[in-house]
């Protein structure tokens, strides 16, 4: 099943987050990693989030909302040397703001060049995101470009991540619906959590004194 997928808004700055209850998965790796393309095909869509050869295409969150309750974000890739360093600072401190307290997030959808493997910052964010106890998914994108051979040392580059990637390709589409399904997994994770917030759980005992 395709996902639903509707651009909403792009935020430049915090104040430019959407207002809305829905669980938001954010899709966060380096630049031109594949992020923009991995939305599309989830969604099945060409041409939903803007794409490109050049790194450091997309400079804001763009958020779209996807059926009733949920949303993915799209993050600007970092570590891509050539955008000024003003704008490389403001970017970086927009992310961090995003990730370390936006309270909708519910899951970080890590992408990793599946040839290159993480790195310092993808466990640096990963361990963020544990320790907010935002779920992690892992990808390994572009894995159209690894040979048969080069697959196993490929997922074995992994291990710090302490998650199992999804080998992905939003070129063959290899992936990409066990990651609609891990997504979905995600949304309803986040379905329940809210409704024991909200005191819909198994009644409580009565203090005891
Ligand atoms: N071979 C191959 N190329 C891909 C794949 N996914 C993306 N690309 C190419 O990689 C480049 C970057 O893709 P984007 O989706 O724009 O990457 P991004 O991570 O959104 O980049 P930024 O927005 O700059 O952070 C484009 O030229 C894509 O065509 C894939 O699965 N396989
Ligand atoms: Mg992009």
């Amino acid at each position: 099943m395709r996902l639903d997928a509707k651009f909403v808004t792009s935020a430049f700055a915090p104040e430019g987050y959407p207002r809305w209850d829905r669980a938001e998965l954010a899709l966060a790796g380096r630049s031109n990693v594949g992020k923009s393309s991995v939305l599309n095909a989830l969604a099945a869509a060409k041409n939903l989030a803007r794409t490109s050869r050049t790194p450091g295409r997309t400079r804001a969150l763009n958020f779209f909302s996807v059926g009733g309750d949920l949303a993915i974000v799209d993050l600007p890739g970092y570590g891509f040397a050539k955008i000024p360093q003003s704008e490389a600072a403001r970017i970086a401190a927009l992310m961090n703001d995003y990730l370390s307290r936006r309270e909708r997030l519910a899951g970080l959808v890590m992408l990793v060049d599946a040839r290159r493997g993480p790195e310092r910052e993808e466990i640096d964010l990963a361990a963020l995101a544990a320790g907010r106890g935002v779920k992690l998914i892992a990808v390994a994108t572009k894995c159209d470009k690894l040979r048969r051979s080069e697959r196993a040392a490929a997922l074995a580059r992994f291990k710090p991540l302490g998650v199992e990637p999804i080998l992905c390709s939003a070129l063959s589409a290899e992936g990409i619906d066990d990651l609609r399904r891990r997504i979905a997994g995600c949304a309803r994770g986040a379905r329940r959590a809210r409704t024991l917030a909200a005191g819909g759980g198994a009644p409580q005992a009565p203090p005891s004194r």
